[in-house]
């Protein structure tokens, strides 16, 4: 599955959409296809990426699955567990997990639905009602990203207020000639301005940052812990974008967990769960995001004006970005453990996909499915095998985890605009956290970073308070939800 995922491609025949092929060569997931959906405004091309995709990697998966299935579960079984999904919550260490993760789903879910009530409006407007249901859930390629998992490409179609600025520091970047070395240098530069690690020698001899030309990679971001010494590296094609910014620190957040709980004794040189490992480069994110930081590294040359419009238009990307996510975090291990557990059969592997993907996410497939179709598939970390739900903590308490970072730092403004860059005192209370590693339950070293032992949803509805309030506004009297 791995290498379907991997090789996947899609060409184009000899016409396209009728007409002859335009197109000559065949497109990888990154980052051709990645760009595609990101930037294309023309339904039928992304409907094409969209389907070339899933038939590329998804249907060919469709019959190893329940093999992989049964075989991991033979696995769990041996180590103790009744299938793979109670093996992957074990990581969490708290019978009340999933009760837990759906509590904070359903206190984050209104302002969801807000967000969702708006861009699809802005949708239909963009694209017609033949395209886009007014009352249904949206079509699953128009929102600027292969797996509709997070909207922020999707910024200009719904911009609350053109010509208020919006902060895509991308076209900055590449007019300074921005390179990604440049990139992970200035992410490492974040990190030790904070006082914690900076990347050893070996992570800047051995890393692999950009796309090698003579062979084929997957490129799909990732870090790792050689467990020896300070060898800790990352493997990415990186792209001189702001997207890609964020995940370079995403991957260096990893890197950095890593050499902090160096000391440890080997079974706990790991995260105190693994959504604090996501958390952490994400946490650093945040404060990377903002126009004070982005002004200080020359990418950004006004701040973000004190008026409300600057204000919401920043709140609506950052939404696009993060709230989006949530549903779709939540998701794809929600179908896993049905499958692990047995709930859902093969032939029903794709509906239920899609019985999820609407229930939580209010998206659709563009086109009809089939038993035949894998959709899950189509993800990296189903085709690889990786747990998911991991993202879903991640977003919600990376969000903690700032606000803890900005309070210590003696932050009194509004969170969206707080930037840690510099401050020692916040330096403190992040590495205090991160050297535990796993030694400790997570709940633990979530009260040394934060002062109480739950995740909660609050901080990142805090953060986005001025937009929830504008979306009710904005969306009165108008149809929320979908049929
Ligand atoms: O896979 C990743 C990271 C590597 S751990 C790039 N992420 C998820 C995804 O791409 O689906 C980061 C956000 C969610
Ligand atoms: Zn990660």
């Amino acid at each position: 599955m791995r290498r379907i995922y991997h090789n996947g491609k899609v060409c184009a025949g000899r016409t396209f959409l009728g007409r002859p092929r335009t197109r000559h060569r065949c497109l990888q997931i990154e980052p051709d296809l990645t760009d595609l959906m990101a930037m294309s405004r023309d339904a039928n091309e992304l409907l094409w990426a969209w389907k070339g995709w899933r038939d590329a990697v998804g249907r060919p998966m469709r019959d190893l699955y329940p093999i992989y299935v049964n075989l991991s579960n033979v696995a769990a079984v041996n180590k103790g567990f009744s299938n793979e999904g109670e093996s992957w919550l074990h990581r969490y260490e708290d019978p009340d997990f999933i009760d837990d993760i759906d509590y904070l789903w359903e206190s984050i879910k209104p302002l969801y639905l807000q967000v969702h009530a708006y861009v699809r409006r802005r949708l239909v407007d963009y694209y017609g009602s033949d395209v886009v249901d007014l009352h249904g859930p949206i079509p699953a390629h128009l929102l600027g990203n292969m797996w509709a998992q997070e909207w922020n490409n999707i910024y200009d179609i719904v911009e609350p207020y053109p010509g208020h600025g919006a902060i895509d520091v991308t076209n900055e970047m590449k007019d300074l000639g921005w390179t990604a070395e440049n990139m992970f240098t200035v992410a490492n530069q974040f990190f030790t301005s904070l006082g914690l690690e900076s990347m050893p020698r070996s992570f800047w001899a051995k890393s692999m940052m950009v796309k090698p030309r003579n062979r084929e990679v997957s490129c799909h971001g990732s870090s790792l812990d050689f467990y020896k010494n300070k060898d800790v590296r990352i493997k990415m094609c990186t792209e001189v974008n702001m997207q890609d910014l964020f995940t370079v620190h995403h991957e260096m957040g990893h890197c950095q967990y890593y050499l902090q709980y160096r000391n440890q004794h080997a079974l706990f040189r790991d995260g105190a769960n693994p959504g604090f490992h996501e958390a952490v480069g994400d946490t650093v994110s945040l404060s990377v995001i903002t126009p004070s930081y982005l002004n200080r590294i020359g990418l950004l040359q006004q701040s973000l004006s004190n008026h409300t419009e600057s204000n919401i238009n920043f709140l609506m990307k950052l939404a696009l970005f993060k709230l989006v996510f949530l549903p779709y975090g939540l998701l794809v291990d929600k179908w896993r453990w049905q499958a692990f557990k047995g709930e859902i059969q093969p032939n029903d592997y794709n509906q239920a996909w899609w019985n999820l993907r609407k229930q939580y996410q209010g998206i659709q497939a563009p086109i009809p499915r089939s038993p035949h179709d894998f959709d899950p598939g189509a993800k990296f970390h189903v085709a690889t095998g990786t747990p998911y739900v991991r993202y879903f903590v991640s977003f919600v308490i990376q969000f903690q985890f700032h606000k803890a970072l900005c309070d210590a730092k003696g932050e009194q403004g509004p969170l969206h605009l707080c930037n840690i860059y510099n401050s020692k005192e916040a330096g403190r209370k992040f590495r205090s956290m991160l050297k535990m590693g796993a030694s400790k339950p997570w709940h633990d070293a979530m009260e040394v970073m934060t002062g109480q032992r739950k995740m909660d949803a609050k901080p990142l509805l805090e953060y986005i308070q001025p937009l929830t309030e504008w979306l009710r506004n904005e969306n009165q009297g108008k149809f929320v939800g979908w049929t």
